[in-house]
């Protein structure tokens, strides 16, 4: 099934913090930069700045001509990284799935959230609208089917904007755009494009497959596929990837089953409440043992369903022991891990409670 992306952008994040924190800089072209020489650059300027032609990674000195009435202000990373966290929060209150890609913007598979009377477009309008409520900061979302085009979307009704990117305007986006707009077409590839007569999305476009895999290698198949409005749809959030786990390394080696199972049960509980205080359950069991020679080996299971219960982590653990433990090799360490989490907090989840929820 096609998935449903929203990725999230704060507006020229670092200025406009600082224009609400301080009220006599709102309207005003504000540019945010080291002032020391080692880092005499500019992180980012307000809007407003912008018109002046200042920009992100400008040298200072540079700035400060073209906009000589500007604000300059030093950069509060404590307020950016305060305010970073409860954006992420925020997304993370609509999906597990959240790819942060830095402070101030982020991927989100919304797929499951979507039904006829809930369109991927109102998640993104309840998502700005949060964020401006618990922030008093606009971002701008992009509504696609895979992540670079949402990002892309993000991009194009800067600030507080919502764009989405669908299968009926794809082609009169994709087509006049520069080719150094494109995923992974940096500098050196937009230079060596162009020497090949590629300057847009259509130019790219004309080009079949096998000439574009001469010209850039491995690259050639997913520019091609870019000019098509095909990429990559997965949002992988540190929780998809994350696992729970503990272990004990013991003073002495042992070889009894008795003691050693006993350290397990207690293993298995430990996971077991961190499991529940995060609200996550696992589908992936997991036995690490370290022989006395340290010689590591594990085994580990996928569950039909995910897990959190103590007994029932105990019970495969348990399981993978007997098959992993050689009976003639004492261990120094055991360990207990339950991985592919998920966040069990949605599994019940309706529309309705959602539209509930946010309203
Ligand atoms: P961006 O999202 O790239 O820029 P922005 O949020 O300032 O503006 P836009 O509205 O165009 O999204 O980067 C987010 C923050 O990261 C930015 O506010 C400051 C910091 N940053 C730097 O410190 N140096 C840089 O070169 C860039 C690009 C960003
Ligand atoms: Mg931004």
């Amino acid at each position: 099934m096609e998935k449903r992306i929203i990725h999230v952008d704060m507006d020229a994040f670092y200025a406009q913090i600082e224009q609400r924190d301080n009220p006599k800089l709102k309207g005003k072209p504000v540019i945010v930069g080291g002032k020391s020489s080692s880092r005499g650059v500019v992180s980012t300027a307000s809007y407003e700045a912008r018109k002046f032609g200042v920009h992100s990674a400008m040298p200072m000195s540079r700035a400060h001509q073209l906009c000589p009435d500007g604000y300059y202000v030093t950069p509060h990373f404590n307020v950016y990284r305060e305010v970073s966290a409860t954006i992420m929060e925020i997304f993370k209150s609509y999906t597990e799935f959240v790819q942060p890609v830095s402070l101030d913007e982020a991927y989100l598979d919304i797929t499951h959230l979507v039904r006829r009377d809930m369109p991927a477009s109102q998640v993104a309008r309840y998502i700005k609208r949060d964020v401006l409520e618990a922030t008093q900061l606009t971002c701008s979302a992009g509504v696609s089917y895979n992540r670079f085009l949402a990002k892309m979307a993000s991009g194009m009704n800067k600030p507080d904007g919502l764009t989405i990117i669908h299968h009926g305007n794809v082609h009169d986006i994709l087509m006049p755009l520069p080719i150094g707009d494109f995923p992974g077409v940096g500098k050196v590839t937009e230079e060596k494009m162009k020497t090949l007569g590629i300057e847009t999305g259509q130019d790219l476009f004309n080009q079949t497959e096998r000439d574009l895999i001469n010209w850039f290698g491995k690259r050639g198949p997913k520019l091609y596929r870019y000019a098509r409005g095909i990429g990559d749809d997965t949002v992988s959030s540190e929780r998809t990837r994350k696992s729970i786990g503990k272990e004990t390394t013991f003073e002495v080696d042992k070889n009894d089953d008795e003691e050693i199972l006993a350290v397990i049960r207690k293993l298995a509980k430990q996971v077991s409440d961190k499991l529940s205080q995060h609200h996550f359950a696992g589908d992936i069991v997991t036995v690490k043992i370290k022989e006395f020679d340290f010689t590591t080996v594990t085994k580990q299971l996928k569950l039909p369903e995910h897990i959190t219960e103590a007994d029932a982590i105990y019970n495969i653990a348990y399981h993978l022991y007997t098959e992993v433990k050689s009976t003639e090799r004492p261990i120094r360490l055991i360990g207990v891990t339950v991985g592919n989490l998920k966040e069990k907090r949605f599994e019940n989840m309706t529309i309705y409670d959602f539209i509930q929820r946010k309203e």
